[in-house]
């Protein structure tokens, strides 16, 4: 699973992977401080089943904290986006081809309207974000497009010649832009456009089937930074009504809460809407009112400074994915070495029984012989749809051990 960071210079993409991965990425207010990407691992939430089981469990591809089990996602943080940047300008393609195995993306906006579309400042709160998420959309589309079209005529042309499907032929060439038979499938209907007639697609009929291809492989989640600002307050109440999906954020707070956290300072759990100072002694007189700032501009106007509740609803919500927990004894919830609950894995809606034990081994799924729900302890079939929060094992010919 890896999740893009893009967004204009500035707009606090770096501030947002530090925040939400506690790395230490270099940070700064001038354009392209990032010009590498960035690699991180986040944590999304999911209520763990050992309170429902009454069990003490033994996480190994993830953690448990009191209850919420905390699953790892990658976090890819990559070089701002300006204007043309599909043509190559700024740090152009490069920074998009970074972008091409990322499965969703989350746009960080700058909702104080402080910096232009460079990420160069202007007048405090002149700059209007809706500018910001207009014209980033419009570049990836252009982007894929520009890949997409290169070789059109000439896939269409082979379909007609060699009477194989443009939609074969197409899902080959885009396979390595992570989009997928079923996106353009998707796509078409979205825009009711017949994928055998794409050889006589117009211009226009070809960049809104781009452009749902975008927003189907690359969904995205708008999150709304630097509400810390005193002038983000009127943007985020615009751009909310506007994009009803949209979390305000701050990034910068969530780091510095997290950081105390971390040297047990302070009781924060990510994603909470308050902390509990535990060691006053060892805070400054300025971190004592950075704390106030963030619980009365931040915590108690917003509800929370919004990155974990951008991560959960990436992978919960847009990407719809769904956690399940594969056990291999179903009377003591563990596996062969008796490990409690010791996995959790994310997987799409509609995932069978049988699909999930591929994922978890070849063998299994070759194998495959039935599965057993771990509550009722009843048989299930190769293509029952998996729920979120099932507890499943799956009996296989081929064992693991
Ligand atoms: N007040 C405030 N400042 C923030 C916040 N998040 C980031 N910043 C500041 O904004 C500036 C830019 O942050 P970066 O994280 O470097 O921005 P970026 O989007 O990675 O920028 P590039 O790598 O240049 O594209 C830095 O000075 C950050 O400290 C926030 O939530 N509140
Ligand atoms: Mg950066």
């Amino acid at each position: 699973m890896l999740i893009g960071i893009v967004g204009k210079p500035s707009a606090g993409k770096s501030q947002f992977l530090n925040a939400a991965c506690m790395t230490s990425v270099k940070t700064a207010d001038y354009p392209f401080t990032t010009i590498e990407p960035n690699l991180g691992t986040a944590y999304v939430r999911h209520k763990c089943l050992c309170k429902e089981l009454n069990v003490k469990d033994n996480p190994r591809n993830s953690i448990c904290i009191n209850g919420t089990r905390l699953i790892p996602i990658s976090l890819l943080d990559v070089a701002g986006l300006v204007p043309d940047a599909w043509k190559g300008r700024g740090l152009g393609n490069k920074f998009l081809d970074d972008l091409r195995r990322a499965d969703a993306l989350i746009h960080v906006v700058d909702a104080s309207g402080s910096l232009d579309d460079e990420g160069r400042p202007v007048d405090a709160g002149s700059w209007d974000p809706v500018k910001d998420i207009e014209f980033l959309e419009k570049e990836i589309t252009m982007w894929l497009l520009q890949i997409i079209k290169r070789d059109w005529s000439k896939l269409s042309r082979t379909a007609v010649m060699c009477k194989k499907s443009f939609l074969d032929i197409l899902s080959e060439r885009v396979a390595g832009l992570g989009i997928t038979k079923s996106h353009i499938l998707s796509a078409c209907n979205r825009i009711r456009i017949n994928i055998d007639k794409a050889d006589k697609w117009s211009e226009e009929e070809i960049y809104r089937f781009v452009d749902q291809l975008r927003n189907l492989s690359k969904p995205m989640v708008l999150a709304l930074n630097k509400i810390d600002k005193p002038t983000a307050k009127n943007h985020v109440d615009k751009l909310i009504k506007i994009f009803p999906n949209a979390i305000p954020v701050c990034a910068l707070a969530e780091y510095f809460l997290r950081q105390l956290a971390e040297k047990n300072i302070i009781k924060y759990i990510p994603g909470g809407g308050e902390f509990n100072i535990l060691k006053p002694e060892v805070l400054s007189e300025n971190d004592k009112k950075i704390l106030e700032r963030i619980k009365t501009d931040i915590l108690e106007v917003y509800g929370s400074t919004g990155v974990q509740q951008v991560l959960d609803k990436v992978v919960f919500e847009v990407l719809g994915l769904i956690a399940v927990y594969p056990v291999e004894d179903v009377k003591n919830y563990c596996d062969h070495n008796n490990l409690v609950l010791p996995d959790v894995y994310l997987v799409p809606k509609g995932t069978t029984a049988r699909q999930l034990a591929y994922m978890i081994h070849t063998d299994l799924g070759d194998g495959f012989i039935y599965a057993v729900d771990g509550r009722t302890k009843q048989r299930l079939a190769e293509n029952y749809e998996l729920k979120n929060g099932d507890l499943i094992k799956i009996v296989s010919a081929k064992s693991l051990k």
